[in-house]
């Protein structure tokens, strides 16, 4: 236990276990948080299963327990907003655009995914919907979402609000020095961007205490006078509704915001395992006690004692992807791969 244990029992994982507080969110936005939750934790299954079995030739880093934050994040968000992730970020772009196909697609290389099958797992972009890119390079476009925030500022039209850059970050990501950079930046210029940290507790094998004097990286966001709050990452209702009033904020000028969102990932640093790559303190206890603290079943339990879904339709929804889901990687796997010529096309030359 390190000396400023501060985020208490939202890292205890045998609290926060039960349905969730559905708040005053209309029936329909909870129906399409749950879709788009399972529609995200059923591909990165998919990718899981297949790179195991070496379908997929590069590696994957899978964020298996953490959809919620993605996914409340992205309610308040619009496609002329500029979004932003790194290596774990699939469910960034997929709960902007639900296209797990292209995903697939580009996982295996293929002319069809998002990048034209030149970027894989960890290179991703979807301008049209928002996402502007994800790169290995941990906190690398970090930066990238304060200019395109600044950008935006500059373009914001007479009378309205503005769009906004998302910068999505890891726990690990904050240790380095552009982070810091960046958010002085966003402070002092106030900024319209949203800098979203998947406190997720481990970068690669190694656990927060192990790295930090302090297991909350809001601190950061205290140190540049910056609107900040820490949630559940695993509450995709908490996310939403928090996420939503940084969000608001920004757009309408009053500087950037900083969500900390605790959570945990099921799979090990990368691929399919859980063990890989992991310390000591990440024990199969701990991961077991993590995944009763789902936030797939805590919201549908939720709805379900709300009366808004039941069991069956959740049967339903789960037979309909799974179909889909396996046409879709079929339907990739038999796809042509980008022709040599294309080779530098996409690059600065
Ligand atoms: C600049 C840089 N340093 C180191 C690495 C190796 N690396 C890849 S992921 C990772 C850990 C990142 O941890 P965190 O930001 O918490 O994200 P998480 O993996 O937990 O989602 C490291 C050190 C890298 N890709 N880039
Ligand atoms: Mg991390």
């Amino acid at each position: 236990m390190n000396s400023l244990d501060v985020l208490g029992s939202l890292v205890d994982p045998s609290q926060y276990r039960a349905p969730i507080n559905l708040e005053d969110f209309a029936e329909e936005t909870l129906k399409s948080f749950l879709k788009s939750l399972i529609l995200i934790r059923k591909t990165e299954q998919q990718l899981a299963v297949c790179r195991r079995d070496l379908f997929i030739g590069g590696p994957v880093h899978l964020g298996v327990g953490q959809e919620a934050v993605a996914v409340g994040v992205s309610y308040s968000l619009r496609k002329t907003d500029r979004v932003f992730g790194a290596h774990r970020s699939h469910s960034h772009l997929l709960a902007l655009n639900p296209d797990f196909y292209r995903l697939f697609a580009e996982t295996l290389g293929k002319d069809t995914g998002f990048s034209r099958g030149m970027g894989g797992s960890m290179h991703l972009w979807d301008q049209p919907n928002g996402f502007y890119g994800s790169v290995p390079i941990v906190a690398g476009t970090v930066s990238l979402a304060v200019g395109a925030g600044l950008a935006a500022k500059l373009q914001r039209k007479e009378g309205s609000d503005t769009d906004i850059g998302v910068a999505y970050l890891g726990d690990g990501a904050i240790e380095e020095g552009v982070v810091h950079e960046s958010l002085n930046l966003a402070s002092i210029q106030d900024i319209p961007v949203l800098f979203v940290v998947e406190n997720n507790l481990f970068a690669s094998h190694m656990h927060v205490s192990q790295r930090q004097p302090s297991n909350i990286m809001a601190r950061f966001a205290y140190a540049n006078n910056m609107e900040s709050e820490v949630v559940d990452g695993n509450d995709v209702v908490s996310v939403a509704k928090t996420a939503k009033r940084l969000i608001d904020n920004a757009r309408a000028g009053k500087g950037p915001g900083f969500l900390e969102a605790v959570t945990y990932r099921w799979y090990g640093h990368v691929d399919w395992r859980d063990d890989i790559d992991v310390g000591i303190e990440r024990s199969v206890e701990d991961i077991n006690n993590w995944k009763a603290r789902d936030p797939v079943a805590r919201l549908s339990q939720a709805m379900q004692l709300a009366g808004v879904w039941s069991e069956k339709d959740e049967l339903k929804l789960n037979a309909n992807l799974d179909n889909e889901i396996e046409n879709a990687w079929n339907k990739a796997m038999d796809d042509p791969y980008p022709h040599g010529d294309s080779t530098l096309d996409y690059v600065y030359k």
